[in-house]
């Protein structure tokens, strides 16, 4: 009688393809588990920093909403042109989340946004800085709030709806320049037609798509 040779080519082969199948399974699991993590972490992230910012518009706050560009910045109390002090930003690139940065830095205002400046959820993407220092911070630099696929939040307030052309150039964490517009609902009326809009421009990377993910718009 012939000994048993042990597993065939054709067993080894079958057991390699169940085993390949299982861990393509697993990572197609591991991959769809991070996105829906990233994807959490971008809303919380648009969520705390949009109550931060709706909160600024208290009289004993900042008093307003801040404006879409650092150059319209008006000091709490309506205390002086603090953005202009600071130096126009000399691009006009990822001006209205730069504006929050800075807006929520100024002496009397009153934002708690300590959760959301870990260091991977600001970065000075289009490397730009202001001429004078930054209050609160050692340097001049012109951050803006990014989302946890590194692109930069965005920021446009009320006012700038209708006529977004200012603010809408933004540069994305590849340094690619993408253009913004304000929200509308399938109505035609604007998100949050009397206050602002912050958004991410979701995993794809694109504004103005599906996955975008957008403060207060329930
Ligand atoms: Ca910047
Ligand atoms: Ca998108």
């Amino acid at each position: 009688m012939r000994r048993n040779a042990g597993f065939t080519l054709i067993e080894i082969l079958v057991v390699i393809a169940i085993i390949a199948a299982i861990l393509g399974g697993v990572s197609i699991m591991i991959r769809k588990a991070s996105g829906v993590q990233q994807t959490l972490k971008a809303t919380n992230r648009v969520n705390g920093l949009g109550a931060a910012i709706d909160m600024l518009h208290a009289p004993d706050n900042l008093g307003m909403y801040p404006p879409s560009r650092m150059d319209q910045l008006i000091g709490p109390g309506a205390t002086g042109p603090v953005g202009k002090k600071l130096g126009t930003p000399p691009n006009d690139v990822n001006c209205g989340i730069e504006s929050v940065y800075v807006a929520v830095r100024l002496k009397g205002v009153k934002a708690d946004v300590s959760g959301f400046e870990s260091d991977d959820s600001i970065a000075n993407l289009d490397d730009d800085r202001a001429t004078a220092m930054v209050p609160d911070m050692m340097s001049g630099d012109l951050f803006e709030y990014i989302d946890p696929w590194g692109n930069p939040l965005v920021y446009i307030s009320s006012r700038d709806y209708k006529d977004p052309k200012k603010v809408e150039r933004y540069v994305l964490g590849d340094k690619q320049e993408v253009k913004v517009a304000p929200a509308k609902r399938p109505n035609g009326e604007f998100v949050r037609p009397d206050s602002f809009q912050l958004f991410s421009m979701g995993p794809d990377g694109v504004p103005g798509t599906d996955d975008d993910i957008q403060y207060g718009s329930n």
